[in-house]
């Protein structure tokens, strides 16, 4: 037997955390031979509920988990993590404004990111899902700077794999013969869903959708899907979720292969024009626990628009805490 790689989820008693966890266990995120040591952190009156989930690991018998440990101090949760998936963040609350959020999550992912530079894995892999994921991301990796700012990433691969499905149901044919689209800047609702790279069979999508289609539904559905689901279920995407942050990170770890890319929030180095140190989504080839940004898709002057436009909502977003980021 391998020895336990350790990995960390935090808002590990929430739903998405319920769909998350039984998967890691099962060897779903790092294979079927890899034992798993699950750190699980939550906040103090959500203990007893996680106690409710460790039960139930327990009760599945995984031949793959090592031990599961529960706190709610982020210095015992991150203690040699070599994977930590941030998933708990703070929901916007009664009369919370934006701004008020930003700052909720800002104290919280300052908290985590100095834990994890403190007592984590020199090679820890970070996923941040919490809202808003790519500024907590920032502000995480920002208050690490023992690590690499590549060790930091935040999740737009719900995004992507949403994009993919409707153009995959738009031109009727399978998800797995869709490729090359990404999602380019925040996670939210102004990301722009991109399919002027991508291809369906071989042929480009351009051809085969009219611009109408994406400019009206399908980027607009893209971006509201989140709230689409919440309509429906009552409850925002859950299993969904926790399957993008599995293929997420399974992804970075062993790489995606072949010519495709995957959306993934990064700290962008200048590329593409956007703002270097801002977590922005990009389209990435992943090997061997890193990624690389795509460098040779062509821009169009729509295209640009829309990059730059998300763009500002994360400078603005970034603005909004700067006080909470370290030089
Ligand atoms: P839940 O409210 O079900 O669970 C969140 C959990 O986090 C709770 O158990 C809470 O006690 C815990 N928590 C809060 N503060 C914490 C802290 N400081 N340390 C540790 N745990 C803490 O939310 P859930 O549906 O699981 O969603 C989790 C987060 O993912 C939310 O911020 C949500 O907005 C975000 N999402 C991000 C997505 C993405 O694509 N990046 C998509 C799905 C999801 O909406």
């Amino acid at each position: 037997m391998k020895p336990p790689v350790v990995v960390s989820v935090t808002g590990a008693a929430g739903q998405i955390g319920y769909a998350l966890l039984f998967r890691i266990a099962s060897g779903q995120l790092l294979g079927p031979d890899q034992p798993v040591i699950l750190k699980l952190l939550e906040i103090t009156p959500a203990l007893d509920a996680l106690g409710g989930v460790i039960m139930e690991l327990h009760d599945c018998a995984f031949d793959l988990l090592a031990d599961v440990q529960a706190s709610d101090d982020a210095q015992v949760a991150f203690a040699d993590t070599e994977v930590a998936l941030l998933v708990g963040s703070r929901p916007r609350g009664p009369g919370m404004e934006r701004k008020d959020l930003l700052e909720a999550n800002a104290a919280i992912f300052s908290v985590q990111g100095r834990a994890l530079d403190q007592v984590a894995s020199r090679d820890v892999r970070v996923l941040v899902v919490g809202n808003p994921a790519n500024t907590n991301c920032l502000i995480a990796q920002r208050n690490a700077p023992s690590l690499n700012p590549r060790q930091f990433t935040a999740m737009t691969r719900l995004d992507h794999n949403r994009a993919k499905a409707q153009l995959a149901e738009k031109v009727s044919t399978h998800v797995s013969r869709v490729t090359r689209l990404c999602i380019w800047g925040n996670h939210s609702a102004t990301q722009y869903p991109d399919i002027t790279n991508a291809s369906v069979d071989g042929r480009a999508a351009g051809e085969l959708v009219d611009a109408a289609w994406v400019s009206d539904t399908f980027i607009p559905s893209v971006q509201q899907r989140g709230a689409a689901i919440i309509k429906a279920r009552g409850a925002s995407s859950a299993a969904s979720a926790a399957n993008a942050a599995i293929e997420h990170m399974r992804d970075w770890l062993s790489g995606s292969g072949g010519e495709d890319v995957v959306s993934m929030g990064v700290c962008s180095d200048g590329s593409f024009d956007t703002e270097p140190g801002l977590i922005y989504s990009f389209p990435c080839h992943t090997t061997d626990c890193e990624w690389q940004i795509e460098q040779s898709w062509s821009i169009g002057e729509e295209s640009r628009k829309r990059m730059m436009l998300t763009q500002a909502e994360l400078i603005e977003e970034r603005d909004a805490v700067r006080h909470l980021l370290p030089e």
